[in-house]
């Protein structure tokens, strides 16, 4: 398969998943001609419907994803899953569990499943995930979803790709829906007590709403004036999967109502062009040092003979005449 050849976006956006595959493997590594094919997709993208969705290990996003997909197939809509774990290695057990999650959904290509973890040093997690959704939505998926385990900025920074962003919690977590990172909290579009089947939904219900009492929806810039709804679910048994695609499509529509969509989209792109010009610049940066520089400029740093800000400024100085 040549991804250079023509007919692979007609491949691509026919459904094939083998072609799919690659081009998602492409730009996941950066392997040769990445930028060339994310040029070539891009006028076929913006179309999906990206949905986030983030809560706690363990809390039973899988689970919940599969029931929204399962219920969007039925609608004849095609999916795309994306699931981050940047805290585990490629080995990792939320991984493996993706892995048979693929291979239930193997019979029906209207799903497909991609699982990402870090990359190490070839830009953040969330671009590279952003760069996947952008193959899966140039490919003519008609819904994409993310699921990231809510532990950190990582994650804040990749639901806010999504039009809709879903934060899931369950009972039993105590206090801790205060520590859960006021970050999360303030991205939620809506609310998921998933696992309502145990003790405490009510208690983490009230919890949530006392803290959105506090709260204005100032958040993530999205100064717009919804209250995010508190959907409680039983992911295993598939209750409340209906009100949450009901909650889903009422957020969506208050978005175009209230014409947010384009603003959204705006405020998307700005932080990751900004993302996409750092990494751009570091990597000017490195190819104009070569690595080996880098550890030598370092040493004279922390031996005191030279200094680092007059350094900086003398690389980047350099940058802007090596590029004319
Ligand atoms: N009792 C109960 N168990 C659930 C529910 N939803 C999911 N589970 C179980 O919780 C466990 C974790 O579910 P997952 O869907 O893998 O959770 P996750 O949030 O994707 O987990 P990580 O990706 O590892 O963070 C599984 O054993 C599920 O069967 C629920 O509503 N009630
Ligand atoms: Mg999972």
């Amino acid at each position: 398969m040549n991804l250079e050849s023509n007919s692979w976006i007609e491949r691509l956006r026919s459904g094939d998943a083998r072609v799919l595959a690659r081009a998602i493997s492409t730009v996941e590594n950066r392997a040769a001609g990445w930028a060339d094919l994310l040029k070539a997709l891009f006028p076929h993208t913006g179309k999906a419907r990206v949905i986030g969705l983030t809560g706690p290990p363990g809390a039973g996003k899988s689970t919940l994803v599969d029931q929204l997909a399962k219920h969007y197939r039925k609608e004849n809509q095609t999916v795309g899953i994306i699931a981050v774990d940047p805290t585990s290695p490629y080995t990792g057990g939320a991984i493996l569990g993706d892995r048979i999650r693929m291979q239930e959904h193997f019979s029906d290509p209207g799903i497909y499943i991609r699982s990402m973890a870090t990359r190490g040093s070839l830009g953040g997690l969330a671009r590279a995930t952003a760069d996947v959704a952008t193959v899966m939505d140039a490919s003519g998926r008609d819904l994409i979803m993310i699921e990231t385990v809510g532990v950190g900025q990582d994650e804040v920074d990749i639901v806010r790709l999504a039009d809709v962003t879903v934060v899931i919690l369950v009972p039993g977590m105590g206090d801790d829906v205060q520590s859960i990172k006021a970050g999360i909290m303030e991205i939620a579009d809506i609310f998921v007590i998933n696992k309502s089947d145990r003790e405490g939904a009510e208690r983490v219900e009230r919890e949530i709403r006392a803290l959105q009492s506090l709260a204005i929806r100032s958040d993530h810039s999205r100064g717009d004036h919804w209250t995010p709804p508190i959907v409680k679910t039983v992911a295993c048994d598939g209750t409340g999967i209906g009100e949450l695609v009901a909650a889903i499509a009422e957020y969506e529509a208050y978005l175009q109502k209230e014409n947010l969509v384009l603003q959204h989209n705006i405020e998307n792109w700005q932080e990751r062009l900004i993302e996409m010009l750092r990494d751009a610049l570091l990597e000017k940066a490195r190819e104009q040092m070569k690595d080996g520089n880098v550890a030598r400029y370092a040493a004279e740093v922390a031996e005191h003979k030279r200094d680092p800000y007059t350094l900086v400024e003398e690389i980047v100085g350099k940058l802007g005449k090596a590029s004319s």
